[in-house]
């Protein structure tokens, strides 16, 4: 299951972030003597991970992270290891040069998520100027008061419900009204297919804004995918970052009640009416997580690509069903006026193919030139696959579900 790196086969010099996988029977002190026979080696740990184990005849695999000055030390790591227990793999050993020097930091696991809780591009409290609620005084003080929420959230614990305000159950009724007569006609069929579910199982009324935590349940049985509270909008990096852990940043605030048909950034009304009831949709998650996963430890052009990727599929998708061209971006299926247009004659459509999205350059303030249509969520995903192999990454990630966490494969 793990790539495994053999020892006689590392030319390169080093150092080396490794990590290395042990298996032991269960004793008392076996893990004390494995970990004391690296510390002898002066090798210091900078993760351990354990969990019972998958091969027979052993109890409990441990993972452990370290970087290894260079081969021989590595050699010697595991030798020391064999001692002990002969259940032992280096399943990667990466240059730290190119680790270090190239590769951005990125979460190795979902509560790691925790650490973008407090990096949001803009605060609540410091709305641009042309920002319809920026001269409400009322209006800011009750952002505050829903993205504290998103500020202390931490990973696994429920979210915390809002009693919204008539007048913001008010502005969420004028959009919902309003999208629902347009769904039957523009919106992609997984898109309403889901969509009385989310009525009966979540609250969407046009007298209710759904709860972020009953929307994240429900979404949760249908693919794995959570919703995270956040504060407004996060760095291109950190956002895509999430969705490899199948989490989608959502934020819980409503857009200013003077203008309910536009607004300059997510709020509850785009997340729960154009994004979530897309992240039910099984092949959807799946190509979501892939432009995710693709994201982790990219660079920053590469990010730049597949920001761009995912602005013309998640936000702004078009997609072939039954020799129609229907929507499935969120930006599309939260905004009456784009989604009409969209699917008008007048905007140019092209296939989706990522090479070529990832080039296409866009604006973020009117509604858009081009729109790419996609022939399935699944050929997406597929294409996205592929073009991530062309990004420099000198390594690729898999997702393990069971812990949630990514493990990194040295070999691309
Ligand atoms: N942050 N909270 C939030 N929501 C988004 O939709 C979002 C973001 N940051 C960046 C971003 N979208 C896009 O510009 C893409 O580049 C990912
Ligand atoms: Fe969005």
């Amino acid at each position: 299951m793990y790539s495994e790196v053999s020892l006689n086969t590392i030319n390169d010099k080093g150092p080396f972030l490794t990590t290395i996988l042990f298996s032991v029977q269960d004793r008392v002190g076996v893990l004390d003597e494995c970990l004391s026979s690296i510390r002898n080696l002066n090798v210091s740990l900078t993760r351990i991970e354990s969990r019972p184990s998958k091969t027979p005849g052993w109890d409990y695999d441990f993972f452990v992270d370290f970087s290894a000055e260079n081969a021989e030390q590595l050699t010697r790591i595991v030798t020391t290891l064999e001692e002990i227990t002969n259940q032992v793999k280096v399943v990667s050993a990466t240059t730290t040069n190119a680790i270090a020097g190239q590769v951005p930091w990125f979460p190795r696991k979902k509560s790691d998520l925790d650490t973008f809780a407090n990096k949001v591009l803009e605060m609540g409290e410091e709305l641009d100027s042309d920002h319809p609620g920026a001269n409400d005084p009322v209006y800011r003080a009750r952002r505050s008061e829903i993205t504290r929420i998103a500020k202390t959230y931490r990973h696994g614990q429920p979210i915390p419900e809002i009693q919204y305000k008539p007048e913001e159950v008010s502005t969420w009724g004028t959009v919902l009204r309003n999208l629902m007569d347009l769904y039957p006609t523009h919106a992609c069929r997984e898109h309403q297919y889901v969509f009385p579910l989310l009525i009966q199982n979540c609250g969407y009324r046009v007298d209710n804004i759904p709860q972020l935590e009953s929307v994240s349940r429900f979404l949760k049985e249908c693919t794995g995918f959570t919703l995270r509270p956040v504060m407004g909008l996060l760095t291109s990096r950190d956002f895509l970052n999430g969705l490899a852990f199948r989490v989608f940043h959502s934020t819980q605030y409503i857009r200013h009640h003077s203008k309910p048909f536009y607004t300059p950034e997510p709020d509850v009304c785009h997340e729960l009416l154009g994004h979530a009831p897309l992240f039910c949709d099984p092949d959807f998650a799946d190509f979501s997580q892939e432009i995710g996963l693709s994201s982790l430890g990219a660079s920053d052009d590469d990010i730049e690509k597949l920001s761009t990727i995912y602005w013309f599929t998640v936000e702004f998708g078009l997609c072939r069903q039954e020799n129609e061209i229907r929507a499935y971006g969120a930006g599309l299926l939260s905004s009456y006026g784009e989604l009409n247009y969209a699917l008008s004659e007048n905007p140019e459509k092209r296939p989706f193919d990522p090479s070529k999205t990832a080039l296409q350059k866009y604006i973020v303030t009117e509604y858009q030139p081009i729109y790419f249509v996609a022939e399935s969520f699944k050929d997406a995903q597929q294409k996205v696959r592929e073009f991530a192999k062309t990004l420099n990454r000198p390594f690729s990630v898999r997702y393990n579900p069971y812990t949630e966490s990514v493990e990194v494969l040295d070999n691309k």
